[in-house]
């Protein structure tokens, strides 16, 4: 597994993660390992009577030789900084996954393929980041887990950038490989063209998929849809492929020691991501069901599943049986992985002992903790700088967050003039020579580049994320949040920490019209469960919100900006408020104020973004006519329903008179205002126009909140 040197001062040898975990092995033993899992695939899919019995069947000593003899891998410990990060984007086939952590013992046991996707299993019908230990992130819809393992590659390299950049390769503690398991579905989904294509530009030699050929899909015959060259369009994406057939005799012979030593050469392939295309047979050796649609996602039935033990040599009338033996077999792995565990401990304590600045930057990233100076970099803006557009206060933020939180790190899909995603002076995530004149490049580099791949950029930022350590972020104009939305939710779904800079972000984009103005955006993201839609009013609620983000690693936050300049309130003015109120999600930014001065509201009025002036310029009209108005300034509904009902209520009291103003659809507003209709909002598309026209045509102003205030008002009034 490791050369034969030995270390000056201790007896362990080098790391040389440029090999497999060990020696190819493949004994009788093994063999029937590989097959005592495929029987028991079949018997959890049956006792469910749901769920997708073939790839596991076929894929079984493929996963075997990665778990077992490839990867770097710790049963006791999935939180391992140095293993290497294992993908099964193909999440149909969770048992694949779920049966290689049973035989190595790392959490799985026999009960629990028993309970396959059943109630509060460890093993669910999708491997779900949190639910099972060693699941590495969530996948099911197909090409997420592909697109996201870039993602995770990405990652390795900066890391190793931000700690260990001399290294020789595959010599430091921070030196993994990205393993992937891809199935035709994967490499039909486009978000894996995005993301391969930005491997390959990347040449990232930390990521070896293994693309699991059986051109079956769940129609069947993939030929019905399927037929370009794989392999020659990965080599056009500038990765190493190769190409193994376990048909190739004319028999399906399942040739472990051909895969093993191709995956060995993509580990010593530094400069390119690798494609392994492996043609198998799904399902292969079910008797009658092998290599059709039929055992993709469907139990096999009594009879087959008899059949199928009956040529594997096990007894039909047992279920859930694996030879102790076998298990205890399967279980030394653990052994292995403690020898190379202990040789990495050792790079790992030479490395901080000769890097004590290093050690202590990883070991303030491992606990998720902020730097010390974070709270005193966020910038403060003053009302007398006039207009800024939300979207350049954000880039002012993130310069001066550069220096002290080198863990941040993003950039845009093609926008980052726009979105206002680069932080001044830091070199492109890119190989040397592909950088240009616009902008210089480092493999180690901070700024990235997603060209026009809004999906992929939003797999590949959940990957950064989930892999661990740095924090990223990824822009592009709200409009196109539609094309991420995917990866969005996904973020949302496993809890992961991504950040989405969203800019131009209504009809204040203006002239570029309604193909880019986004009207229902706000409440399709806001009806994402566990995503934090983020919208400030003025340049210093853009500080407060970026910090109250990167306060927290729970969730996804898409922080939504304007392309045009807003006002920055004077919060020194008699009634007006501090922007930290901000954190809370919404809050009262100008009191109702009357001839004493602050006074009980009669009317409330609550917005959002670039709304908020208008609401703040309403309250002036009403107040001069004797209705005493509060504005509400609300960045994040979300962040304000996690308020206790106290705070809630103090800012939205139950029984005033509340409206809403934002520019676009009322749909979840009832919530926060007095009912339906009582919105300003916009229900239909924009239209190509300076924004001032569009606000003013459509109707989103202080005048027509004015006026829907003085109607409600009034009626409130007769009726009382
Ligand atoms: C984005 C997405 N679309 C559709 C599905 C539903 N689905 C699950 S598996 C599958 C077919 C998978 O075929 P393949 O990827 O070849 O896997 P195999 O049958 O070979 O295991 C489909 C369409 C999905 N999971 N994700
Ligand atoms: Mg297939």
């Amino acid at each position: 597994m490791v050369s034969s040197a030995t270390h000056q001062s201790d007896t362990t040898t080098p790391l040389n993660r440029q090999l497999p975990a060990r020696e190819y092995v493949y004994s009788d033993k093994d063999q029937r390992v590989v097959d005592t899992l495929r029987v028991l695939a079949a018997d959890a899919v049956e006792k469910v009577g749901s769920g997708h019995p073939g790839t596991a069947f076929s894929l079984s000593p493929v996963a075997w030789q990665l778990f077992q003899n490839v990867m770097h891998f710790d049963p006791t410990d999935q939180h391992w900084e140095g293993r290497d990060r294992f993908i099964l984007s193909p999440g149909h086939t969770s048992l694949t996954l779920y049966l290689q952590l049973f035989a190595a013992g790392a959490g799985l046991e026999m009960q629990d393929l028993e309970a396959l996707r059943t109630w509060g299993s460890k093993t669910p019908g999708h491997p779900e980041y949190g639910d099972t230990d060693h699941v590495e992130i969530t996948t099911g819809p197909l090409g997420q887990g592909l697109a996201s393992a870039v993602g995770f590659a990405y990652n390795q390299r900066r890391v190793r950038g931000l700690l260990d950049p001399t290294a020789e390769a595959g010599s430091s503690p921070f030196d993994h490989h990205v393993f992937v398991i891809a199935s035709d579905g994967d490499l039909q989904e486009g978000v894996t063209s995005e993301a391969s294509s930005l491997a390959g530009t990347q040449e990232l030699g930390n990521l070896i998929v293994i693309w699991d050929d059986n051109k079956i899909s769940i129609e069947d015959d993939t030929d019905i849809a399927f037929n370009e060259n794989v392999e020659q369009r990965y080599e056009a994406y500038g990765w190493h492929v190769q190409r193994i057939d376990w048909l190739q005799t004319g028999n399906y012979v399942e040739d472990t020691k051909a895969l093993y030593e191709a995956i060995a050469n993509a580990k010593q392939e530094s400069d390119k991501p690798s494609l392994i295309s492996l043609r198998t047979i799904i399902g292969w050796p079910s008797p009658t069901k092998q290599n059709t649609g039929g055992i993709h996602g469907a139990k096999l039935g009594a009879e087959e599943l008899s059949g199928l033990k009956e040529v594997l040599g096990f007894n039909p009338e047992e279920h859930f049986v694996m030879d102790p033996e076998l298990l205890a077999h399967a279980r030394t792995v653990g052994e292995r992985s403690a020898t190379y565990r202990k040789n990495w401990e050792a790079s790992y304590q030479a490395w901080r002992a000769n890097n004590p600045a290093g050690a202590k930057l990883y070991d303030r990233l491992v606990a998720g903790e902020l730097p010390e100076n974070f709270d005193d970099v966020f910038p403060t803006f003053d009302s007398t700088e006039g207009a800024m557009a939300t979207r350049a206060a954000s880039g002012k933020v993130l310069n001066a967050l550069a220096d002290v939180m080198p863990e941040l790190w993003g950039g845009s899909a093609d926008l980052a003039g726009s979105n206002n995603t680069t932080m001044a002076g830091e070199p492109s995530f890119l190989p040397v020579d592909r950088q240009t004149q616009e902008w210089s490049g480092h493999p180690y580099g901070r700024t990235l580049h997603f060209g026009i791949r809004e999906h992929a950029s939003g797999s590949i930022i959940n990957g950064i994320n989930l892999s661990g350590l740095t924090r990223g972020y990824a822009g592009t104009f709200l409009i196109f949040s539609d094309y991420m939305r995917p990866a969005v939710r996904l973020a949302a779904l496993m809890g992961v920490p991504s950040i989405f800079v969203w800019t131009h972000d209504s009809i204040g984009l203006g002239e570029d019209g309604p193909t880019h103005q986004p009207v229902e955006h706000l409440a399709a993201l806001r009806a994402i469960p566990n995503l934090d839609v983020v919208r400030p009013a003025d340049a210093n609620e853009v500080s407060i919100v970026w910090k109250t983000v990167l306060s927290q690693r729970q969730r996804p936050s898409g922080i939504i900006l304007s392309r045009q300049g807003l006002p920055i309130f004077d919060r020194n003015q008699a009634a007006f408020r501090s922007a930290d109120g901000a954190a809370r999600g919404a809050y009262v930014l100008a009191e109702a104020t009357n001839d004493q001065g602050e006074t009980t509201p009669e009317v409330v009025l609550i917005g959002t973004g670039s709304e908020v002036q208008l609401a703040v310029q309403a309250r002036e009209t009403l107040q001069s006519q004797g209705i005493p108005t509060r504005v509400v300034s609300a960045p994040s509904l979300e962040w304000f329903d996690a308020q206790d009902d106290a705070y809630r209520t103090e800012v939205l009291p139950a029984d005033v008179l509340t409206v809403s103003i934002e520019a676009g659809v009322e749909q979840g507003w009832q919530k926060y205002t007095s009912g339906h209709g009582h919105s300003v909002s916009l229900e239909h598309y924009g239209a190509s126009a300076d924004y001032q026209t569009l606000f003013t045509n459509f109707g989103i102003t202080a005048e027509a909140l004015v006026s829907k205030v003085q109607s409600l008002y009034n009626t409130t009034k007769d009726r009382s």
